[in-house]
């Protein structure tokens, strides 16, 4: 790639988070998703900070002003009451069913993998003896430190160091073939369901969204967690899809290393995180570990086992940095094969399995923000040539096809393609790209 490639790209992305930002926060591309997303705007901060840092502030900033009292960051943020062009909206969630819900901004009831405490880390190796930011990092450290304290309090009842999700959109994997099973055992009664529409499938190809059966069950979920005021006990007790995530995991490692870094540095007591920490770790190499794949996997509570299937999440566990090097090797083999095999890396779920379906969002796509999460574990653990190959293979699409939600995989299919699919001028997308190509500390 050539430096004017690389600059055409850097403004393309500056500005797609230029146009995005609707004033203290950005939104994850107009139109299908037109508020603040939670793990999206960790990503979005960090782009951000290289080239302007209060917006890189404002956007965790905004995002924590949505905390619950039991330390929740909700995985939605309604800033605008008025905008109505997405489902499920702000009066269906009905945050306020738990008091400790905030009155403004309004909410949705359940959150996303907590990606912040490594994107404040990542700020502050941009901006490393800065004043301002160092004054940030005191100001957001205990707020993130009290998000995962919530997902030990809330998400842990057998105090494992693993925490559970309710809800696929939790994992941010919304449609994954990970969830088939568990999704399956919901037997849906369209009487006991409140009269909904969906807008995603107005806005965004139906082909490439999940399906109204998954929908239906998304929510039969949300139903269920705003029953029990969301993050009530009876979620534990009767929720039919609880999971221990994979990905969700190792970002709660990988972040808590980061506020432990932090915290270090700045003079926090960082006792309870380092209690966390070794609890976790220990227990995400023991129980989501599968020798026969030769990959991590989620744990289904309800069913009480492994989900045996080769999928983005498991990988994305070497960023977490928390593998030790004989596994690592082997998912970084799982990754030269799909090369080898004529694939652009990373497909969201393995090719090879009959649910695979490259144009159907979490169920094989490309997604941008994961390959630049893989590239990260790749190169701490120096598989050079994989990290080489996710970051040529994002750049390329993102040159051939614009900032796209996702991405088709298969080399085949896609040279007879004029676009990615899903959302276009997409935010973590941009701030990933971003990230990738500039020098990455100061
Ligand atoms: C997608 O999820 C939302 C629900 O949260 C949706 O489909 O309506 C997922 O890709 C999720 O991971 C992402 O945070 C969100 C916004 O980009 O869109």
């Amino acid at each position: 790639m050539t430096d004017q490639q690389k600059q055409t790209l850097l403004d393309q992305a500056k500005n797609i988070l230029r146009k995005n930002n609707r004033g203290g926060f950005t939104v994850p591309t107009d139109r299908l998703y037109p508020f603040q997303w939670n793990w999206d705007s960790g990503f979005v901060s960090f782009g951000l900070a290289h080239f302007d840092l209060p917006a890189a502030m404002s956007e965790l900033r905004t995002l924590f002003t949505g905390q619950w009292e039991n330390g929740m960051v909700p995985h939605i943020l309604f800033h605008s009451e008025k905008e109505t062009t997405y489902f499920p909206n702000y009066q269906i969630w009905n945050a306020a069913v738990n008091a400790g819900a905030p009155q403004k901004p309004v909410t949705s009831g359940i959150t996303q993998p907590p990606v912040h405490g490594f994107a404040l880390e990542r700020i502050y190796n941009l901006y490393r003896e800065n004043k301002e930011v160092e004054n940030f990092v005191r100001e957001m450290f205990p707020k993130i430190v009290r998000f995962h304290r919530f997902f030990y309090e809330y998400r842990d009842p057998r105090k494992e160091g693993l925490v559970f999700i309710y809800h696929p959109w939790e994992s941010g994997r919304d449609n994954s073939p990970l969830w088939d099973e568990a999704m399956a055992n919901i037997k849906i009664n369209k009487n006991e369901l409140p009269p909904y529409e969906r807008q995603d499938n107005k806005i965004a190809d139906p082909s490439e969204r999940p399906t109204d059966a998954d929908y239906d069950r998304y929510v039969y979920l949300l139903e269920l967690g705003k029953k029990n005021k969301y993050d009530g006990p009876g979620i534990a007790a009767n929720s039919p899809f609880l999971i221990q995530d994979t990905l969700f995991n190792a970002i709660l490692i990988k972040s808590n290393n980061a506020l432990i870094n932090l915290g270090i540095q700045f003079d926090f007591d960082v006792s309870e995180l380092e209690d966390w920490q070794a609890m976790s770790v220990g227990r995400f190499n023991e129980k989501l570990w599968n020798e026969e794949l030769g990959i991590y996997v989620s744990y289904d509570l309800r069913a009480e086992k492994q989900i045996a299937l080769n999928e983005i999440g498991g990988i994305a566990a070497l960023f977490a940095e928390c593998v030790p090097f004989e596994q690592a090797e082997k998912i970084n083999n799982y990754l030269t094969n799909l090369i080898k095999k004529d694939f652009f890396l990373c497909p969201t779920f393995d090719p090879a399995d009959p649910k695979f379906d490259s144009k159907r969002y979490w169920r094989g796509p490309i997604w941008p923000h994961m390959n630049w999460l893989i590239y990260q574990g790749c190169i701490k653990y120096g598989f050079d040539q994989t990290a080489a190959q996710l970051k040529k293979d994002i750049l390329g699409l993102v040159t051939q096809f614009g900032f796209y939600e996702y991405y088709e995989p298969q080399k085949k299919i896609s040279q007879q393609l004029k676009k990615g699919y899903g959302g276009n001028d997409f935010s973590w997308a941009a701030s990933s790209i971003i990230d990738l190509l500039m020098k990455n500390e100061k």
